[in-house]
């Protein structure tokens, strides 16, 4: 168990003393040793000396995902490349992806937070973590498995995919905690169904679900099919990974790790700072880490925070679940899909129109992705086995691309819903509002 609670429990007064300070250090860290930092703040006009209290954190210009493909391969590291221990990248398979690099100590802070979260959801020594998040690149696997790792547990690193030896081992190894994403957890609740196994007959207490949107209503589904308390952590590659924030068993709101990782809303449009309660852009600024802080990372995600003790104790500021995005960007059972990447695809192959779209579902529990692309008047007035031809070396092209395989139909010429405005391309049908 890691109960920090020095930093969990703080006065509120205290950790804004530590968060000047903690801020202060790292824009000046950031100055000295990343250029992408030095010319920014040379632009703004801006040095550590301006940071006299943490609303000047409004002066410092913001970080976006493009910078930090911009900087890609190492560009944004703040030590040698000699301190990095360990490198990971965001979940998108092709296109370039962000790059995080972790010093041994930014190593040391993740397995802290990430402890602290599985803490948050009864994990203690005795438990049997069932680790089905992504080992790899991605930063969920071994995010979990650190935590897990000082939390004393016991951790299967199972990573992602083949269910049925997934609930082969939670029945014979008798795991106790499943982390994985949410409709994942709903997916392996079908197939334990289906195996006549009632949620008696297995051991698990509680699940940590995260990395995708979800929702109340998969919440109270998740609970009463699995047995289980469900609770949800956040993170994202370029802050850390998981264990940003996660919500203990009072569930109201995630903690944020805010004497690692500030957190403030903002206005999407006006990018003015929204008071608590109001929904907006979460925006994230690393306070500890070394091998690559970040300043004012625009996350995109859409939430608000909730400042005040928790009734578990803990001051640490809390976050809504997440509700939507400032832009396009799905996550397909976990992966980052932009459509700009399926339209890069599609302009691969001749005989199409520029007008698709894309669909995205949740039939039994997993995610499904349609893409509907209209085909030229001479393609669709040929044969059907050419037709489906071009079908399959679209789902190819695409699969290439995103690394997912989706279902592709081509329609009529002049069939798909023109927009007067901006092109509605994506219906996202599942529910997270
Ligand atoms: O998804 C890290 C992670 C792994 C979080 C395991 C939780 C569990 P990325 O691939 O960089 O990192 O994706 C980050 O995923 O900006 C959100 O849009 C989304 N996301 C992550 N957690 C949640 C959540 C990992 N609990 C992006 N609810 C973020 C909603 C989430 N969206």
């Amino acid at each position: 168990m890691v109960w920090n609670k020095k930093a969990e429990c703080m006065e509120i007064e205290e950790k804004k003393e530590l968060q000047l300070k903690l801020l202060k250090d790292t824009v000046k860290k950031a100055y000295d040793n990343v250029p992408f930092y030095k010319k920014r703040f040379d632009e703004a006009g801006i040095t550590h000396e301006d940071i006299q209290s943490l609303e000047d954190i409004e002066k410092l210009p913001f970080t976006t995902k493009t910078d930090l493909r911009d900087a890609y391969p190492f560009g944004m590291f703040a030590v040698p490349d000699d301190d990095i221990v360990e490198i990971h990248t965001s979940s998108g398979t092709t296109g370039k992806p962000t790059v995080s690099g972790y010093t041994e100590k930014d190593i040391e802070i993740w397995s802290e937070v990430v402890a602290r979260s599985i803490t948050m959801a009864l994990g203690t020594e005795g438990d049997k973590i069932q680790n089905c998040y992504g080992y790899g690149l991605f930063t969920g696997g071994l995010g979990i498995h650190y935590g897990s790792h000082k939390v004393g547990a016991t951790v299967i690193p199972i990573s992602a995919g083949n269910t049925k030896r997934q609930v082969e081992v939670m029945k014979d190894f008798q795991s106790t905690i499943l982390t994985c994403t949410p409709s994942y957890a709903l997916y392996l609740a079908e197939v334990l169904e289906k195996e006549g196994l009632n949620p008696e007959e297995i051991s698990l207490k509680s699940g940590i679900f995260g990395a995708e949107m979800w929702t109340e209503e998969m919440r109270e589904e998740l609970e009463r099919r699995l047995g289980i308390v469900a609770l949800n952590i956040y993170g994202l590659t370029e802050i850390i990974g998981p264990g940003v924030a996660q919500e203990c068993t009072a569930k109201a709101g995630l903690h944020i790790s805010d004497d690692h990782f500030y957190p403030e809303v903002i206005d999407v449009k006006t990018h003015q700072a929204l008071e608590e309660g109001k929904k907006g852009e979460l925006v994230l600024t690393t306070l500890t880490r070394e091998g690559m802080p970040i300043i004012r990372f625009r996350t995109k995600d859409i939430t608000a925070l909730r400042i005040g003790k928790c009734e578990c104790g803990r001051t640490l500021v809390r976050m809504d679940r997440i509700t939507g995005r400032s832009d396009d960007m799905l996550k397909i059972r976990g992966v980052m899909v932009f459509p700009s990447q399926i339209e890069r695809a599609l302009l691969k192959i001749d005989d199409l129109s520029p007008n698709y779209q894309i669909i995205v579902t949740r039939p039994k529990h997993l995610d499904e992705l349609e893409v509907r692309v209209e085909a030229s008047a001479e393609l669709f007035s040929d044969e059907m086995k050419k037709m489906e031809e071009v079908e399959a070396k679209i789902a190819n092209k695409i699969h290439k691309e995103i690394g997912l395989r989706v279902n592709v139909s081509l329609t009529e010429p002049e069939t798909l819903p023109r927009s007067e405005g901006k092109a509605v391309r994506v219906l996202d049908l599942r529910k997270f509002d």
